[in-house]
Order: C-alpha cells, then structure tokens, then sequence
C-alpha cells in the first residue's frame, strides 16, 4: 500500500505528479472548502507532510499519529518545533545548498537598490517627479569599495561576501559563533565581534538563522552602535531586528537605510516602513527565482521520497530520529 503525502502549503502540479510516483498524495484545495479543515482530516492518515510557511509543533501535529516525516521547501526551519519532532521521532528536512546564490544576489540587490535608491527613484520617475536634472538630494552612496560586515557567515553570507570583495572590492568583516579561516584565506575576511562589525561596516547584512538567540539580535542598542551613514540590510528572518526600533532609525536619520525582505509579521499587511522612502520593502523573495524554486523542490521531494522509502534523507535536520 502507497504511503500518504500530504501538502501543506500550495505546491506545484509537477511536484505533485512526481511525488504520485510513489505516494498517495493530498493538497488541500481551496475550490473545494476550508483548506485548514481538509488538511485536519487528512492530518491521522499523513506519513510525510511537505511545504513551507507554517509553524508546525505539537498543536498542530498532535492527530498525526502515523507521521514520519516534515519535508520543508526552505533552507530556514524556524518553524518547526524541533525538540517536539526529536521526541516524536520525526524526521525534520530542509532545502539548503541549491538556493544560496539567488539568495546571495537578492542580499546584494538590497544592498545596491538601498544605496543608490533605485526603487524610491523609480517611483519618483514613473510619478512625473523628474522635471529637471537632478539635485543632490537625489545622490545616493557609493557601493564599490565600502566595508561590508556579514552577520552570520554560513553558505549565503560566503556568497554574499565573495559578491562584495571580488566584484566591488569591498573588505568583508564577519560576526558569528565561529571563525572561518578558508574564507579569511580567500576573501581576506576579518572576524569581529557584532558590536565591533555594527561600528565599523558601511553595509551590515544579517544572514543569521531565527532561534531564541538570536531573536532581537539587532535592537535599539545594536542600531545605535552603526554608523548613520550605514545600511542594513536583512535577509533572514523578520525577527531578528527590533522593527519598531529599525522603523524608528529610519525616521530620525539616525541609520542611512534598510533593505528588507523578511519583517516580524508576514506578509507585511500595513506598517509605517510603507512611508519610509529609505527602507527597500520586498515581500520575502530570497529565493523566489524559477530556477531555484524547482531546485528546492526537487530536493525536498527527494528528501521526503527517501525518508518514507527508509533510506537516510540528504538533508537531515535532526539525524537523532533516522532508525535506518
Ligand atoms: C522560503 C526561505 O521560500 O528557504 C528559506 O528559509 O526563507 C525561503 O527561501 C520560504 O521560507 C518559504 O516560502
């Protein structure tokens, strides 16, 4: 009998063809009623649940008696209650490795769209605004040659760092729990403390996993310790920069600008950030390329299909629940 796969989020009709191969497989659909219901009712009977976007702990997983297997379309799995799926015995999977350069390139698009203020001008260009060469109150900062400090230097902030110091010549600090010697040998980058990074880097791109420590990373104290002229920018999770006090920076020109993908609250229905013209708003598109779209998917696919088949998934969050 075919094992039961069930989505729990939208995904796409070739995922859904390739995982019919081997699985019976359910996606909640919206033509055919509440989506929380019918995912309820087929929660008893699911031994691999695959998507992305929602928190998944024991609340929500306590009728999934037969559940093998979490299967995340997402490098970031903050979302999931690990020690609930470790007691469980549920295999937790994510997607890493085939995103890293298009989340790399939408971190360096903020950096260079915060600095030159590509998005404000061409709302301003599209609204009629430009009647006459422009004045310096239009100048932006440069790029080419600035410091860039990577909080968190995983697999993205590497592609990120490598971006700055081959293509724009900028030196590269970097804060984190360890030292990377391959990569201080490679792009010459310099380990500092966060305080110390906050104080001297022109571009500060966090790229941190979310977990209880490093919620609020960044707050009030830590944006006062940047320079004014500085730019941050957060590719990671929402969470990890105090928004009201970011928002309040902005305001008061104490902080030069903000480039933004992820926020507290997602989607970002209303905030004061929409009447900031130096924040960059973008809707949590990190690795919203075709391209990489299609690898995560195949790889969580994969991960799913090997882990209801018995064998060890590539990309095992925790190994502990793997009784191969
Ligand atoms: C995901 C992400 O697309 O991989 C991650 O951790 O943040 C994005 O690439 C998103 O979480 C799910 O839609």
């Amino acid at each position: 009998m075919k094992k039961t796969v069930l989505a729990f989020s939208r995904i796409t009709p070739p995922m859904v063809e390739r995982l019919e191969q081997d699985f019976d497989v359910i996606v909640p659909d919206p033509k055919k009623g509440d989506i929380a219901a019918q995912f309820d009712e087929a929660l008893p009977n699911a031994h691999g649940l695959i998507g992305a976007g929602r928190p998944l702990g024991a609340r929500q997983l306590a009728n999934a008696a037969n559940l093998e297997v979490v299967s995340s379309v997402s490098v970031g799995y903050d979302n999931y209650d690990v020690a609930y799926f470790n007691e469980r015995g549920i295999m937790l999977t994510n997607t890493p490795d085939v995103l890293t350069e298009s989340t790399a390139d939408l971190g360096f698009s903020l950096i260079m769209s915060s600095a030159r203020r590509v998005a404000e001008l061409d709302a301003w260009t599209k609204a009629g605004e430009w009647k006459a060469t422009i004045a310096p109150s239009h100048f932006g900062t440069d790029v080419y040659g600035k410091t860039l400090g990577i909080v968190g230097m995983g697999n993205i902030g590497a592609a990120i760092a490598r971006r700055g110091r081959l293509g724009f010549n900028m030196p590269i600090l970097y804060s984190g729990n360890s030292r990377k010697p391959a990569l201080e040998q490679e792009l010459g980058a310099q380990f500092r403390s966060l305080d110390q990074l906050l104080a001297e880097a022109d571009f500060v791109c966090l790229v941190v996993p979310l977990s209880e420590k490093t919620k609020h990373l960044i707050s009030r104290r830590e944006l006062a310790l940047m320079k004014p002229s500085a730019i941050l920018v957060n590719i990671a999770r929402g969470p990890i920069v105090d928004e009201p006090a970011l928002i309040e920076a902005l305001q008061n020109g104490t902080l030069r600008g903000a480039g933004l993908d992820v926020y507290e609250k997602e989607p970002l229905a209303e905030s004061p950030l929409f009447q900031l013209k130096n924040a960059v708003t973008l809707p949590h598109i990190g690795s919203a390329t075709s391209e990489t779209r299609e690898a995560m998917a195949n790889r969580a696919i994969s991960n799913l299909t090997a882990a209801l088949k018995g064998q060890r998934p590539q990309d095992l969050v925790n190994p502990q629940t793997f009784k191969g």
